[in-house]
């Protein structure tokens, strides 16, 4: 009876994939109880077809940098960040900062920087616009996709500015765009269980619907895979669809795995998730965000050879080379650190795609 119930959803949501009719809570909680992995990917790829996807798939050149892991806050899922006094804790300055990066991009030529921190409380405002400015001064070609929402947030609280007042010296300094990061998950029930310290969501949504206003894109994500229902799993992707309608400012969509190791969960007996449930919610994330024009598979989470299915699973973006990542492997990953482009072009060119350098924004840089 449920088989039959969940076949007769699937072939419901397959004529609205096909008639390009947005999906609702019930299609989601549908396509989320499905086991039928590969009729999941496969109205993934036919949703990103209906809506003018082709067979290019994107990545980009970066370079990742956290500056401070020292952070205010105690999320249960982090196992990067620490108090001023712990051993590992760490404040680079935007000197040493700026040197290594340059270092980097004589060895890379890479053209983002990805960063996030901690919320270090020890720091003010002028420390993230000196280094912003610091970064583009040195690097202007490079584009600077800077500071979670949360630290923005946090930003506020040390200045007393509102997010708009922050954004806008950000981005005089030269910011081009934020990373999704500080949403996990939305609904508060999850929030005080795993991120108890952290602000309530709707700094993150008024950040992003900042920025946005501003003329900054920025990136949004969904850290799953811990305690989450399947219903605040898609709760979130509904909400972060509402804000898009409004505002349009989403460039990419990143389904974070959680990791568990040196996490409080990790003492629970929480594992990795399954390649399954990633793959699920790859193309549970195309199938519901209808207005986000990609879908990252985060290669630095999911590995390479499961990036590569993912590609047939609703996403066209394996994010990038991403040299010296720190949170995932600091929670047990254990991918490289860095992806060469012939390693990254080979994969997806084995999965049937066209491999595209872009920058930043989506623009063409070199097609392989
Ligand atoms: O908000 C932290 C996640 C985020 C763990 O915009 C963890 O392209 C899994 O912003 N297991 C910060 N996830 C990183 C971030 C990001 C990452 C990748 C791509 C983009 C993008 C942005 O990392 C946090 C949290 O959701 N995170 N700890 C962990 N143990």
């Amino acid at each position: 009876m449920t088989v039959a119930l969940a076949v007769a959803s699937l072939e419901s949501i397959r004529e609205k994939v096909e008639a390009n009719v947005r999906l609702d809570l019930e299609d989601g909680l549908a396509l989320l109880e499905s086991d039928d992995l590969l009729a999941l990917g496969e109205l993934a790829d036919l949703a990103r077809r209906v809506r003018g996807g082709t067979d290019e798939v994107f990545f980009v050149q970066n370079l990742y940098l956290n500056q401070t892991n020292v952070c205010r806050v105690k999320c249960k899922f982090c196992a990067f960040a620490a108090t001023q006094r712990q051993e590992q804790a760490y404040t680079t300055s935007t000197g040493e900062l700026v040197e290594d990066a340059l270092r980097q991009r004589e060895r890379t030529g890479f053209t983002e920087i990805h960063m996030v921190n901690g919320e270090n409380p020890h720091v003010g405002l002028d420390f993230y616009v000196e280094t912003t400015r610091a970064l583009h001064e040195a690097m202007p070609d490079v584009h600077l996709k800077l500071y979670t929402a949360s630290e923005i947030h946090h930003m506020t609280v040390l200045s007393g500015l509102t997010h708009e007042q922050v954004l806008r010296e950000l981005q005089e300094a030269g910011l081009g765009s934020l990373p999704g990061g500080g949403a996990e998950v939305f609904a508060e029930r999850v929030r005080k269980l795993i991120a108890p310290g952290k602000e309530h969501p709707d700094f993150w949504f008024h950040t992003h619907d900042a920025a946005h206003r501003l003329g900054i894109p920025t990136h949004c994500t969904m850290l799953y895979g811990h305690v989450e229902t399947y219903e605040e799993r898609v709760d979130h992707l509904l909400r972060l669809r509402e804000q898009q309608d409004r505002t349009g400012g989403f460039l990419a969509f990143i389904p974070l795995a959680f990791h568990p190791e040196n996490t409080v969960f990790e003492r629970r007996g929480w594992r990795h998730t399954t390649g399954a449930d990633d793959l699920k919610m790859i193309a549970v994330s195309r199938l519901l965000l209808d207005n986000i024009p990609n879908v990252k598979a985060y290669w630095i989470m999911m590995g390479m050879p499961l990036a590569a299915v993912a590609l047939h699973f609703g996403a066209n973006d394996v994010q990038g080379t991403v040299v010296r990542e720190q949170i995932f492997h600091a929670a047990g990953a254990v991918t490289e650190t860095e992806q060469k482009i012939e390693e990254l072009v080979r994969f997806v060119r084995e999965a049937g795609r066209i491999p595209v350098q872009r920058d930043t924004l989506y623009n063409e840089l070199r097609r392989w």
